[in-house]
């Protein structure tokens, strides 16, 4: 059935591309976005790899290769209260799917300037959408897309539950009470942090109010094009290099693709989850057609497909293209090694079929980083947003 969606943040990396895949199977979309990525590009003086096209240009190719049309508006979800919930109140959408959020760690962590300005903005874009849904008085699903950052990346030697922790309370009777808590929230940048208390709006304004909110543990996003981005070249995905805002394993791909050593922070132990944009907006799908029914609690879903360490990431691009590996000096505050176990079994229940590395490395280097590499600024590759200070 076709449902009315607003995707915030809809000109992102994963924004663009959900509004793309939820369009063409015939949902009515309208993307808010205050643009603030591109501008945040001009501030650091780098461009996405990929020539992505204004939004208007985006949208009316969209139009003409698919025939569907999207609506945009420009508003700050953070600020522009009013005009959100006013068209929250003429539209009426089913779902709103919330990716309008500062989303880089070492951007957050550049200056006091920076911490500030992630703080206000993802806290108040998040409270503003479910305060201005609650104002309305409809009965809206939420979809946020927040991270397996919450969580921090060790365990007890379990593996990572989707949300919820199930606990035991030895009382003073000697009785033992069984709970479900939260996962405790350990972030690791102030970015990380604004997510685990995005979990807390979350879980506020769902027992209060009794929204309907799903919200997605994303792991780290690689690879670029969906079926949709790849029909035409001005409907291109951004692909982010540079030491602020590249993500690690696209980071390593487009390096070895223009022979430049590949940039592991210490010794590579970090062990993180990944997905690919394909599956991103496939999960995003799937978290609309199984919302939680009034009453619910907070549905938490975890978003990712496996983990690997870094340093077996950055040998096996080394294995495949023969390019150097430079171990450097962490620029973060992270533990050198971690064991990361996670379960996903929600999403491969309701139909996920993973996209794996080994199927999708080869064709990102070659179609991609090799096919735009004269667009990298080889200067803006170092990672020196540092999480303390010398
Ligand atoms: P992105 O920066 O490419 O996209 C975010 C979009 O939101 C941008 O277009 C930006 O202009 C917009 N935006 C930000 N603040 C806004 C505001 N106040 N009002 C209106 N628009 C605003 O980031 P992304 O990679 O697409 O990430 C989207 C979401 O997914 C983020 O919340 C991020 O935390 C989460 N996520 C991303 C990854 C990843 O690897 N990229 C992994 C896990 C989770
Ligand atoms: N790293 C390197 N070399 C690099 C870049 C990064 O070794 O050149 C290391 C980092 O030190 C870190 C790991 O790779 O240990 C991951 O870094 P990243 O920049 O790829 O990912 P991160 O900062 O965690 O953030 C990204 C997205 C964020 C999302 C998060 C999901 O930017 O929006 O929330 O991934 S997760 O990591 O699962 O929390």
């Amino acid at each position: 059935m076709s449902k009315k969606i607003i995707v915030l943040g809809g000109d992102g990396f994963c924004g663009w591309p959900t509004a793309l895949h939820l369009s063409a199977l015939g949902h009515d979309l309208v993307i808010v976005d205050n643009l603030s990525r591109r501008n945040i590009d001009n501030e650091l003086e780098v461009q996405s790899l990929t020539p992505i096209q204004p939004l208007s240009v985006r949208i009316n190719t969209w139009q003409e290769i698919s025939g569907h049309n999207i609506q945009f508006y420009n508003i700050d979800v953070a600020k522009d209260y009013d005009r959100l919930l006013n068209l929250i109140l003429t539209y009426r959408p089913d779902a709103i799917v919330h990716f309008a959020e500062q989303r880089a760690a070492p951007y957050s962590m550049k200056s006091s300037k920076h911490k500030r300005y992630t703080v206000d903005n993802n806290l108040n874009a998040t409270n503003n959408v479910l305060a201005a849904i609650v104002e309305s008085g409809l009965d809206i699903h939420v979809v946020h897309l927040g991270t397996m950052g919450v969580y921090g990346y060790g365990t007890a030697g379990m593996k990572i539950p989707e949300g919820y922790l199930d606990i035991q309370v030895p009382l003073d009777s000697g009785e033992v009470v069984k709970q479900q808590i939260l996962y405790p929230a350990n972030p690791g940048s102030i970015y990380h942090m604004t997510k685990t208390q995005d979990q807390l709006f979350f879980y506020y304004y769902n027992k209060n109010d009794a929204l309907r909110i799903t919200d997605l543990h994303q792991g780290i996003v690689w690879g670029t094009q969906t079926e949709q981005t790849k029909q035409d070249e001005r409907l291109i995905n951004r692909f982010d290099y540079d030491g602020d805002y590249g993500t690690v394993l696209n980071r390593f791909l487009m390096q070895a693709a223009i022979g430049y050593p590949l940039t592991v922070h210490g010794t590579g132990g970090q062990t993180r989850a990944f997905i690919h944009i394909q599956d991103t907006v496939k999960c995003v799908q799937l978290a609309i057609e199984n919302p939680p029914v009034k009453g619910d609690r907070v549905k938490i879903l975890n978003q990712m497909t496996e983990t690997h360490r870094v340093g077996e990431l950055a040998k096996l691009i080394g294995e495949i293209t023969g390019v150097k590996i430079d171990y450097l000096e962490n620029p973060r505050n992270e533990a050198l090694e971690n064991e990361l176990e996670v379960e996903n079994k929600c999403f491969i229940e309701m139909g996920l079929k993973p996209t794996t590395l080994a199927e999708g490395l080869m064709k990102e280097v070659t179609e991609i980083a090799a096919k735009y590499a004269d667009r990298c600024d080889r200067t803006k590759i170092l990672c020196t947003s540092t999480w303390r200070k010398k």
